[in-house]
């Protein structure tokens, strides 16, 4: 029952908020750069994660919060309840695109997922789990996803991860770019994961995000049968920055094994 009422609350919050961003398409934004000039945030962000932590001291006053915009508690540990908050995964295409952008909320108990909500606000569509219950399009079970092979994938990824990077070996990532069906980029974490676990996508790898940015998709993409880890194909342990990969087991497999095992990521 109790992670029911979690996520029946969650839900309503996530909505509430979808519903205020939506309005705020009619506001001038106030934006501002954190670590670089391509790193934004707006007021909107702000202000969002801001009303998810009011509702959550409300209701939860015993939970802890991890969110991106620093509103949250400074979590040294994920035990207890742990809610990570992603108020708006996409903001550059919030700014740029008035769409393409997501809610990201994921409730974990002592560093385990349980619940994962991703809504994309303006298809008005919520991507839900609650770990052994089965995930959910709005009121739709999402299928398990399907295995395929390299050569009939799609796979999203950011393009400069395939150009010259300071990180990593980017010679690493040319192969297999060339020998996958397709590759996609979307700008959004949160997205890029709920497409892999719906299938729209078979993997999505990233070099670097936060927990906040694949807390709620892991719950939701390990729900159906999809694999997270970071690109050396370890656990992420959602306390600490680390590089993504999300695939259907088999995808996930081969790639580790035949493009990804000599990266120094
Ligand atoms: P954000 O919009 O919440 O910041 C963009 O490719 C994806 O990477 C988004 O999910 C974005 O989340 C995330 N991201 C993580 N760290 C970032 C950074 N320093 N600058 C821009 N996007 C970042
Ligand atoms: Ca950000
Ligand atoms: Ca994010
Ligand atoms: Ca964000």
């Amino acid at each position: 029952m109790k992670w029911e009422d979690i996520n029946a609350h969650a839900k309503q919050w996530v909505k509430e908020a979808g519903e205020r961003i939506r309005l705020s398409f009619d506001t001038t934004l106030n934006i501002q750069t954190k670590t670089n000039a391509n790193d934004l945030v707006t007021n909107i962000d702000k202000e969002i994660e801001q009303f998810f932590i009011k509702k959550i001291r409300e209701v939860y006053p015993e939970h802890k919060i991890m969110g991106e915009e620093g509103f949250g508690d400074e979590l040294r540990s994920l035990d207890g309840i742990v809610w990570l908050i992603d108020p708006i995964d996409g903001t550059m295409n919030f700014i740029h695109q008035q769409r393409n952008f997501a809610i990201s909320l994921g409730v974990y108990e002592n560093g385990i997922g349980k619940i994962g909500l991703i809504y994309d606000v303006v298809h008005d569509e919520l991507y839900h789990a609650i770990r052994g219950k089965g995930a959910y399009i709005n009121e739709k079970p999402i299928a398990p996803v399907k295995e395929t092979t390299v050569k009939e994938s799609i796979i999203a990824l950011n393009a400069t991860w395939v150009m010259e990077n300071h990180r990593i070996d980017h010679n690493l990532m040319i192969p297999l770019v060339k020998d996958v069906r397709g590759t996609r980029s979307y700008g959004t974490a949160a997205l890029e994961m709920v497409f892999v676990a719906t299938g729209r996508v078979d993997a999505y790898l990233s070099m670097r995000l936060s927990p906040w940015d694949f807390a709620a998709g892991t719950v939701i993409v390990e729900e159906l049968g999809g694999v997270v880890t970071n690109l050396r194909g370890e656990k992420l342990d959602f306390l600490s920055k680390d590089s993504l990969f999300a695939a259907n087991p088999s995808l996930h497999q081969s790639i580790l094994k035949d493009y990804l095992k000599n990266g120094k990521f």
